[in-house]
């Protein structure tokens, strides 16, 4: 039997099958069909919360199309409070790299810690859009572009890294104040993404929230063969 770990505790398919009916049924009498929010209070006591995968009918005894997501409510807000620190993180690892090294490229098709820099704030800009389509245009598109083709044609090494850093710094916690207090149903928000297809509020959070982290790896890196 398949199983699942709610919280800390796990329990089968069937029993998860009937908590979710209870929650079901009950939330439905209250709200009617087609409105029925699915969050059982026992799942969101235990960290949970379950969505339906499709919507079904009052009364329909069968009830299968359930999945818990894999982020639950916790889990989320740790990552927005990480998302919202990341300003700090990369000024702290910016600290760490000399500024005659900045430009410093470590292959042919690498980029610097400046084109680096430069990119996390155009990305950033494309995060802020992006995010305000998934609250506020759900179902509509976002546009994908090409990183590599923005590094060659903007000129990244004329542009300034202080003036990028204050920027991704002010767009950065916009965003942050923005989405920290959002109802649970907004995460659930999709757009049509040009190239990754359909992405969730939440898969936006899992993308921007790692993006700082995953670039400040990068340049240490780009350190590491510069010192050699
Ligand atoms: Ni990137």
């Amino acid at each position: 039997m398949t199983s699942f770990l709610v919280g800390n505790l796990s329990c089968d398919l069937w029993d998860l099958h009937h908590f979710a009916l209870m929650g079901f049924h009950r939330n439905a009498k209250k709200q009617g069909v087609g409105e029925v929010n699915l969050t059982y209070p026992l799942f969101s006591k235990l960290g949970c919360k379950v969505v339906p995968i499709k919507r079904t009918v009052l009364n329909k005894s069968h009830f299968e199309l359930l999945r818990i997501t894999k982020m639950d409510i916790e889990h989320r807000k740790q990552k927005i409070e990480s998302y919202g620190r990341a300003h700090l993180d990369l000024e702290t690892a910016l600290e760490q790299f000399p500024r005659e090294m900045w430009q410093f490229r470590p292959a042919e098709d690498q980029w610097t810690i400046h084109e680096i820099m430069i990119h996390i704030t155009d990305s950033e800009v494309n995060s802020y859009v992006r995010a305000r389509r998934l609250i506020a245009e759900p179902g509509g598109a976002v546009l994908g572009y090409d990183e590599g083709g923005w590094a060659k044609r903007l000129g990244y090494h004329q542009q300034s890294v202080k003036d990028a850093l204050e920027l991704f710094r002010v767009l950065r916690q916009a965003t942050y104040h923005l989405i920290k207090d959002q109802p649970a149903d907004v995460w659930k928000n999709t757009v049509q993404h040009t190239e990754d297809g359909t992405i969730t509020m939440d898969t936006w959070l899992d993308t921007y929230e790692r993006h700082i982290p995953e670039h400040i790896q990068q340049m240490q890196l780009v350190y590491q063969a510069w010192k050699k």
